[in-house]
């Protein structure tokens, strides 16, 4: 019997990493997984997936060990319930830069009374071995809703999207806040205002109970969540994994 892992892992306390796929390949999602990523977040915004590639990718994450979760499309939250419903453990919404944009999004993802989540989790209840009260009373638990927050707007309003009921956590976009914060004059993650909306998030976060998360283009900004109490830091993709894999192949072969 499959169990769910992630939300258990969180509240016991541990931080963990997350590998990142965009490929449409459940081979690759299992290799990023069995390369030792305890959780594997298969990315439907930006990733080369639509819903049968990103159920693929799930299984495939699954086979190598590892716990899946879905960065969904801007603004689609049926395919946030649809994803829940194969088995997520958790969403990552984009661009939510408003409590509003965050109630519409809990709507869909969370049961009444928290939101209006439609019934359908035939294979979650019988894979997971609840019966139907156990899934009611335990989903909305068990599956996370995390908010991004990667424009100025999101920073502005970042107390009001923490406090929305249903919210699980907040997860930092490194890129799009800074180009956000710029108005467009430069990509660059490391940038101050990344740094601002780390301690904006944290404090947002404390203050409501809920868990600060991120994805860090470098290992210098994974230790700047880690200093600051992040519990799921993102690193790389297997786009990423593969170019670099290549490069350092072809070094020590001598090119
Ligand atoms: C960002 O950095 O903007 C992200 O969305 C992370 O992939
Ligand atoms: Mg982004």
């Amino acid at each position: 019997m499959a169990t769910p892992t992630l939300a258990r892992r969180l509240k016991a306390g541990e931080t963990l990493l997350t590998g990142w796929v965009q490929l449409a390949d459940p081979l690759v999602a299992e290799a990023v997984a069995a390369s030792g990523f305890p959780v594997v977040n298969i990315d439907c915004q930006h990733g080369y997936t639509g819903y049968e590639a990103m159920k693929a990718n799930l299984f495939g994450v699954i086979a190598g060990g590892g716990t899946p979760i879905v960065r969904i499309p801007h603004g689609d939250f049926a395919f946030a319930a649809r994803a829940l419903d194969l088995g997520a453990e958790a969403i990552i919404a984009p661009m939510i830069n408003s409590a509003a944009d965050a109630r519409r999004y809990v709507e869909a993802v969370k049961y009444p009374p928290v939101g209006e989540r439609s019934w359908g989790p035939s294979r979650m209840t019988h894979v997971w071995g609840m019966d139907k009260d156990q899934w009611l009373k335990e989903a909305n638990e068990l599956q996370l809703a995390l908010a991004m927050i990667e424009t100025r707007a999101a920073v502005e309003a970042v107390d009001e999207i923490a406090a929305v009921e249903g919210i699980d956590g907040l997860f930092i976009g490194p890129a799009d806040m800074s180009v956000s914060a710029s108005q467009g004059a430069a990509m660059d993650p490391e940038n101050d205002s990344v740094l601002k909306t780390m301690d904006a998030v944290a404090e947002a976060c404390n203050r409501h109970g809920k868990y600060a998360t991120g994805y860090a283009q470098s290992p210098k900004l994974a230790d700047e969540y880690r200093k600051r109490g992040f519990r799921l830091i993102s690193c790389g993709s297997d786009y990423r994994f593969i170019c670099a894999g290549a490069a350092a192949t072809l070094k020590q072969f001598g090119n």
